[in-house]
């Protein structure tokens, strides 16, 4: 860094009204100034202005506008001969995409677990019953099974923050990549924001420290196109980037209709949908508002809508976002180059964010005290020319884990695991006690790489001689 370069960044944030971030700068020694021009470097002063002004503005906006708000239309999971069919010509167009691979998975693992209370990457998280391998292990084994299944290894994107990218990295040099080829894993650390007050003031951590925090899984985006690897994709062939978040080891993220319904939809990009278990929980929900498809966050949704019901008894705003979603590369290429009017708005989060008094001197403040910046995924739906929502079993494909006890735990992420297993064994005819949840008795394990699908394990159970499933066994590649 020249003398000159420092001066120039110093005196743009000086007109950009955000001097206090140098004000600690005559105590500062060469490296630490150095380490302060850096992050200052990273932050785009007119974008940041136009995201305060936007996020402090958008819950008012997206209020003003639940006036129109109507359910949005999906595809339903079959239920007659006609959908069977229909998802049946689906799962033909998504197979032959993944034969000629044309498909590739994208994982945002960025986030930094925090009310789960784990020090490491969430993806690290022991979370399968028996063997205790981790959600990154998880998702490999279904690539690697799809893989083979299909004759052609697929490129794996994994998003990471700055906080977790090198962790992140050595987990998987430390798993040799769990069998995966490594040229096919990309790690993509995903941008930064800094964190403001209200007035649009960027905070410091410490005298030589901005307070930044990543930019929300809309960040996948712009680093989809900042890195290249969005423009890679399309060189490659890729049409479809398959979506799904690290906390969730059910993700049906391969399963092959999804890519169909897109493709011969014309989607820009098609997202996977549940009915919510009650008007609490704690998912998005798709809507048309005013006339145009998009997702309205759980904590937006006034309450008198989230309870609002059909005569039926269902939910009115039932389509819970399970945040998996098939993207077109191309779009997603522009979003994330993100010209004026076709890029994803900012969020404000109010957190309690550790940051420093007049003095320097540390402040860990007792209640929210800044706002975290932070773009989403599903604000690009409205920017798509088209969209669709497709149903998902919930049992088959949706079990976050989010907290270290109680709901979206880890007890009951193992819990679900466990139904799945037993569902596709008795389905296939195994005697197995359950529960009237679904829950078995014994604890055992099917790996992707034995059954990536309740069809394939009926098949290899059958050809192993339909063995009896004894506590703690695992059903793995060598089982026979
Ligand atoms: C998200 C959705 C919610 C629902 C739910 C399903 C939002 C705002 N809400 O809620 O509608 O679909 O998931 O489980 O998305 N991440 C990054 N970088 C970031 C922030 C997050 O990679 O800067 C990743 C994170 O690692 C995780 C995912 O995004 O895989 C979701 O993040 P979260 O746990 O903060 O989302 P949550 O539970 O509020």
């Amino acid at each position: 860094m020249s003398a000159n370069d420092a001066t120039e960044v110093r005196s743009a944030f000086e007109e950009a009204g955000q001097a206090q971030v140098f004000r600690f700068w005559k105590r500062l020694n060469k490296k630490q100034r150095s380490l302060l021009i850096g992050q200052a470097n990273q932050i785009d002063l007119d974008e940041l202005k136009g995201a305060v002004r936007q996020a402090l503005h958008s819950s008012k906006l997206a209020s003003e506008s639940f006036a129109n708000l109507e359910p949005a239309p999906w595809i339903p999971l079959p239920v007659d001969a006609e959908s069977e069919a229909r998802w049946g010509e689906a799962e033909e167009i998504g197979e032959e995409l993944l034969q000629a691979g044309r498909v590739a998975a994208f994982t945002v693992a960025g986030g930094q677990g925090t009310r789960l209370g784990y020090d490491g990457p969430k993806g690290a998280f022991p979370i399968a019953p028996v063997s205790g391998k981790s959600l990154f292990q998880l998702f490999a084994e279904k690539l690697k099974a799809a893989g083979a299944r299909y004759g052609r290894s697929m490129p794996w994107f994994v998003m990471t923050s700055e906080a977790n990218h090198q962790a992140t990295k050595d987990f998987f040099e430390k798993h040799s990549h769990f069998g995966l080829d490594s040229d096919k894993i990309r790690f993509l650390q995903q941008g930064m924001m800094p964190a403001v007050l209200e007035s649009g003031k960027i905070l410091l951590e410490r005298p030589d420290r901005i307070a930044m925090n990543p930019d929300g899984h809309g960040g996948a985006f712009r680093v989809l196109a900042k890195s290249g690897a969005a423009n890679e994709m399309q060189e490659m062939g890729i049409e479809i980037i398959t979506y799904f978040q690290v906390d969730n080891p059910l993700a049906p993220f391969l399963e092959p209709a999804s890519f169909g319904f897109h493709v011969s939809t014309r989607s820009d990009m098609t997202s996977r949908a549940a009915p919510k278990t009650g008007p609490d929980e704690k998912v998005g929900v798709f809507c048309l508002q005013n006339g145009s498809p998009a997702v309205i966050e759980y904590s937006d949704l006034p309450a008198e809508l989230a309870q609002l019901r059909n005569n039926d008894g269902t939910l009115v705003f039932k389509a819970g976002n399970l945040a998996m979603h098939t993207i077109d590369p191309a779009f997603a290429e522009r979003i994330g180059k993100g010209d004026k009017t076709f890029r994803l708005p900012f969020h404000a989060a109010r957190k309690k964010v550790p940051t420093i008094d007049e003095k320097g001197e540390s402040v860990f403040p007792d209640e929210p005290n800044a706002i975290k910046l932070e773009t989403f995924i599903f604000d690009a739906i409205p920017l798509a020319e088209k969209s669709c929502v497709l149903e998902v079993a919930r049992e088959e494909g949706f079990s976050p884990l989010k907290n270290a006890e109680g709901l979206d735990s880890i007890q009951t992420c193992q819990a679900d695991q466990l139904r799945q297993y037993a569902r596709w064994a008795k389905e296939a005819g195994a005697a197995l006690e359950t529960d009237y949840t679904g829950l078995p008795s014994l604890t055992f394990e099917i790996s992707s790489e034995f059954a990536l699908d309740k069809k394939e394990f009926k098949q290899r159970w059958g050809d192993a001689g339909s063995p009896l499933i004894r506590e703690k066994q695992i059903f793995n590649e060598g089982t026979s």
